[in-house]
């Protein structure tokens, strides 16, 4: 195998309406507030900012929508561009990073690189970090909020089958997915997940296990297959103690700590090739606290090590 690379590329992608409240828009503007490009090349990696997708760059269709499915026709019309950008984005050898935006975008971006690591004949495992299972489908979704679809979606779930040209289309397996940190999840998507193969470990593993054992265990499938990883970031996987910044929070989730140990074990394994930060609400925020914790998570798994952290100080100099 390859080196790991040493470019990484910021795409925003500023899209609220797949979720329950406005405001995920401004995520990708909050998260270089945050200074994500500059903590980046502090951990010696080149950074290529690409900018936001803007709305102008996207065509929609005037196809009739499916049922239970809001702002199909917008969404189609991101999921689409992202898509298009991811693929080319990871098969420019850089290690792509999507600034969301709510977690509709994952389809687009999730799909485009894996449709690139097809070709390399390599398997592109997916770690979904998240409160949520996001494996709704129009027929099983009880808001019909298109954030809660994703997952199902990328593993090839009817009823979402025209989001993207069928020449564009990269599924994942529903082996190469793994739910970490669930609390949330709808009684009919409940159904639906348990008749699928898909790695699950919950809060309540969580708490019984600990994150080490559960995360090598992952890690180890990812491995056992010579795959790849790709990380997706939902902000609501945090607690809201450490993450208010967020439309959907549940009690209950990942302490800071837990959260920054995911992230320093993924980085220990060399295999995360791409990311999705999602959700971010700067909206609903306390003075940046959630967009500079999600900045300090990406830090972690890019390889800020622990001993290097600064003690804020207000020394009399
Ligand atoms: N399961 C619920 C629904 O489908 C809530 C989904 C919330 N999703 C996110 N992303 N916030 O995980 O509406
Ligand atoms: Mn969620
Ligand atoms: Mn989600
Ligand atoms: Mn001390």
């Amino acid at each position: 195998s390859s080196a790991y690379p040493t470019t990484v590329s910021l795409l925003g992608v500023p899209i609220e309406v797949g979720a329950s409240q406005k405001g995920a828009l401004m995520g990708p503007a909050a998260l270089r507030t945050a200074g994500i490009a500059q903590l980046l090349e502090s951990l010696d990696f080149k950074v290529e900012d690409h900018g936001d997708i803007a709305p102008r760059e996207l065509s929609f269709s005037d196809e009739a929508p499916p049922a239970n499915a809001k702002h199909y026709r917008e969404i189609k019309a991101w999921i689409c561009e992202t898509s298009r950008r991811a693929y080319a984005m990871a098969r420019s050898g850089a290690i792509p990073i999507f600034l969301g935006g709510d977690h509709s975008l994952s389809m687009g971006s999730v799909n485009g690189v894996a449709r690139h690591w097809h070709e390399q004949e390599r398997e592109l495992f997916v770690l979904w970090l998240d409160a949520h299972a996001d494996y709704n489908t129009p027929a099983t979704t009880i808001t019909g909020n298109m954030h809660g679809m994703s997952g199902a979606f990328l593993c090839g779930e009817p009823g979402l089958d025209d989001l993207l040209p069928q020449s564009e289309r990269s599924s994942i397996v529903t082996r190469q997915l793994g739910l970490f940190g669930l609390r949330s999840v709808d009684k009919k998507e409940k159904e639906l997940l348990a008749q699928r193969d898909v790695w699950i470990a919950d809060m309540r593993r969580i708490d019984e296990f600990g994150v080490s054992v559960l995360m090598r265990e992952f890690i180890e499938r990812v491995r056992a297959r010579s795959g790849v990883l790709h990380v997706s970031l939902d902000v609501d996987f945090l607690d809201p103690v450490s993450a208010p910044g967020v439309g959907t929070t549940v009690s209950g989730g990942a302490t800071y700590r837990e959260a920054h140990l995911v992230m320093e074990m993924l980085q220990d394994s060399g295999l995360v090739r791409s990311l999705d930060l999602v959700e971010l609400n700067p909206f609903l925020d306390n003075r940046g606290l959630t967009a500079r914790t999600v900045v300090e998570l990406v830090g972690s798994l890019f390889g800020q090590q622990i001993h290097d952290r600064p003690t804020p100080s207000n020394a009399v100099v």
